[in-house]
């Protein structure tokens, strides 16, 4: 991105973006737990709505993204997306209760469908709009954690993804985004944002950790496809995304039933990153304090010691986004995502 493009992230309640515009607003996401967040159609830009708990003062936050150019929204099948130079943001939302299972071959249960359809989509709007490299996804899928269909709802996700990026001719292994996978509210749509680019990002993982995509078979029939994290541009213009990163070493879970530890596991694997990130692409060394954090919490009475461990850790630099959301294997208590370098300045320097 030497075109002196840039990508800025921030977390923002609502009230305070309107405050400070749309000015080159990409996209946003926007979290908030029960009734639907108003708004949205008239935004001008895409806007994905999660349903997950804000855990804080605020009950619903906003993630923007900005980018240095005007950005030029369309819409491709379900996707609504916004270009600015290289990038684009798009989002997606696609409710199972309006889907029927075809007869014969191909996916089943609604999620799988759901899944199929969502990722069909957003692949066919990139090739479409050719942004075609995917860089970062973000994945909210209702009721994770229940068992439908003979089959963990999770894990019909990622047969589905598997299956919906072969067949739109797209890797499954290797050169795969950093992503998030995680719960959102029962009946609430599986909802999907992203970040694609132009140009290709690095692709990085974790040396403490067995890639996502050659997990066993023990986590279900196909592996989640998801980098653990991507760098997209260089140098002091580079921007780190960490996928969402728990207490998984090998491809284990760790301190089952201690969130406090499970948070300190999860900080360790992502100081791992902004080391091999530094190793194998060219953004400087991140320091853990300069990073912008998305928490998710399953369970709520375990915020205060998970916020103890990560802000000891952090510092005051850092910006920090706690939800309430399940997460994707049923003995992790938190998961954490980052987002370094030029894609997000701290101390309001950006
Ligand atoms: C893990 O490390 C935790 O399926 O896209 C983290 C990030 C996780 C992304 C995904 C899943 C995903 O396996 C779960």
């Amino acid at each position: 991105m030497s075109s002196g493009q840039f990508l800025r992230l921030e977390y923002v309640t609502p009230s305070k973006s309107q405050l400070d515009g749309r000015q080159g607003v990409l996209g946003a996401a926007a979290f908030a737990g029960g009734a639907p967040v108003r708004g949205g159609d008239e935004a001008g830009f895409p806007l994905a709505r999660v349903h997950t708990p804000v855990l804080g003062a605020a009950s619903e936050m906003l993630e923007v993204w900005r980018a240095g150019e005007r950005a030029q929204p369309g819409a491709h099948g379900r996707v609504r997306y916004a270009r600015g130079g290289d990038l684009l943001f798009g989002s997606l939302a696609v409710q199972e209760a309006r889907l029927t299972s075809p007869s014969g071959s191909g996916p089943h249960a609604p999620l799988e469908i759901a899944t199929d359809l969502a990722y069909r989509d957003m692949y066919a709007a990139l090739a479409a709009v050719g942004n075609p490299q995917l860089v970062r996804v973000w994945n909210y899928i209702p009721d994770i954690n229940l068992d439908t269909h003979g089959l963990e709802r999770y894990r019909q996700f990622n047969t589905a993804r598997h299956e919906a990026s072969l067949s739109s001719g797209r890797a499954v292994t290797g050169r795969v985004p950093a992503a998030s996978a995680l719960g959102a509210a029962s009946g609430s749509p599986l909802t999907i944002y992203f970040l694609a680019s132009r140009r290709a990002p690095a692709f990085i993982e974790n040396p403490r950790q067995v890639s996502a995509y050659r997990y066993p078979s023990q986590y279900g029939p196909r592996s989640p496809a998801f980098s653990r994290a991507t760098v997209l541009g260089e140098g002091s213009e580079a921007t780190l995304f960490i996928s969402g990163t728990a207490s998984i070493v090998g491809h284990r879970t760790l301190h089952a039933g201690d969130p406090a530890a499970q948070t300190r596991e999860t900080l360790v694997n992502i100081e791992a990153l902004l080391e091999e990130a530094a190793r194998r692409s060219a953004i400087e060394a991140l320091r853990l304090e300069t990073l912008a954090f998305k928490v998710y919490v399953r369970d709520p009475k375990d915020l205060p010691v998970i916020r103890a461990e990560l802000e000891s850790a952090v510092g005051r630099g850092a910006a920090l986004l706690y939800l309430k959301a399940d997460i994707c294997r049923r003995d992790l208590a938190v998961e954490i995502e980052a987002v370094g370098g030029g894609g997000w300045r701290h101390n309001g320097s950006g």
